[in-house]
């Protein structure tokens, strides 16, 4: 809930709600000065009270009013539209840096020690720079609650920067329409305070993945980095299709693929998922659109690659 004591969830909020709000007053102000006027005038020079219309030719002063005022006015929004956005475009020089990426349809955050999350961690009170990548199409992040936006376009060096304030769990999605599944970019960051998350930070991603009785699951850190690259956003684990194949019962079975313009069947092994990861236009399977899903080879290392064949392995039944 919105209390006027709370602490701003970040250093941004302020500035950005002060220039919405004195745009908003203005705006109010003339809506009801202006409704008012005209009522007045509807009544006061109607037929009845005013049957003969006055012929007014220019007035020097009220030309003069009318255009100073409302440039005043503009000048005060401007100003304070200003001094809100001014202070963004500046990270401080002890920023916690951090990279996100975006993918249709998908953002996953790296750390400066090489960890990856696609919820985005971040201390309270420190400052956080984002640098922002595109891998396909542009996209933007967006984090109302902290009041900053940013395209994230492809090729181009782009940054955020903000103070998370106050610790909890805000929403964070894309605000560029990037194609069908764009509602789906949606992921939050998790504001934890400093002891959080340096406990946090310190923990080890767990290399296997055990049951209760600590028998490593077969798959299970595969449907880990395919779940940490949202590639479920486009291929299913139950036989639906979605943007891409499902991987159910795929493994073994014969594919018609298209290479270079021409019909031909592959089996799915190891180097066609290989393949169709790392060079997914190179064979696209027919009945499906190919520039799609673009390379990982930057993002998944040839020991995450075993690891998601297991899974797609472990679901063949
Ligand atoms: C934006 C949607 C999208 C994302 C995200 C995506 N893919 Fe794909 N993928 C496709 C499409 C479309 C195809 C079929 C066309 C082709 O072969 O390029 C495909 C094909 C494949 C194939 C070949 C499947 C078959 O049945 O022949 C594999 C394997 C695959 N993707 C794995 C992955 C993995 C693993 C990830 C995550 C690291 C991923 N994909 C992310 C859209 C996507
Ligand atoms: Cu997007």
């Amino acid at each position: 809930m919105y209390s006027t004591n709370q602490i701003d969830a970040s250093n941004f909020v302020h500035g950005v709600d002060l220039a919405f709000k004195i745009i908003l007053g203005i705006s109010i102000f003339f809506l009801i000065s202006i409704t008012l006027a005209m009522i007045y005038f509807i009544i006061r020079y109607n037929r009845k009270r005013n049957p003969k219309a006055t012929q007014i030719e220019g007035s020097t002063k009220l030309e003069i009013l009318w255009t100073v005022i409302p440039t005043i006015l503009v000048m005060v929004m401007f100003y304070y539209g200003w001094a809100g956005w001014k202070p963004m475009t500046k990270p401080p020089k002890n920023s916690m840096g951090i990279k996100a990426i975006a993918r249709m349809w998908s953002f996953r955050f790296e750390y400066p020690d090489g960890r990856i999350t696609d919820t985005l961690y971040v201390p309270q009170d420190q400052a956080i720079k984002l640098q922002l990548e595109a891998l396909d199409v542009i996209h933007s992040l967006y984090i109302p609650a902290f009041r900053v936006k940013e395209d994230m376009v492809p090729g181009k060096n782009k940054y955020m920067w903000f103070i998370p304030q106050r610790p909890g769990d805000y929403s964070l999605f894309c605000a560029e329409y990037c194609g069908v599944n764009h509602s789906y970019m949606t992921t939050a960051v998790r504001v934890l305070t400093r002891k959080e998350f340096d406990q946090w930070y310190a923990e080890k991603p767990k290399a296997v993945i055990t049951d209760a009785d600590g028998r490593v699951i077969p798959g299970a850190k595969g449907l880990e980095i395919i779940k940490k690259n949202a590639c479920n956003a486009c291929h299913s684990s139950d036989g639906s299709k979605l943007i891409g194949p499902s991987y159910l019962g795929s493994y073994g079975k014969m594919k018609t693929v298209i290479t270079d313009g021409k019909e031909r069947e592959v089996m799915m092994d190891d180097a066609y998922i290989r393949k169709s990861i790392y060079e997914p236009n190179a064979d696209v399977v027919k009945g499906f659109a190919s520039g799609l899903m673009v390379s990982y080879k930057d993002q998944i290392s040839e020991e995450e690659l075993k690891e998601i064949i297991l899974y797609i392995k472990s679901i063949n039944e």
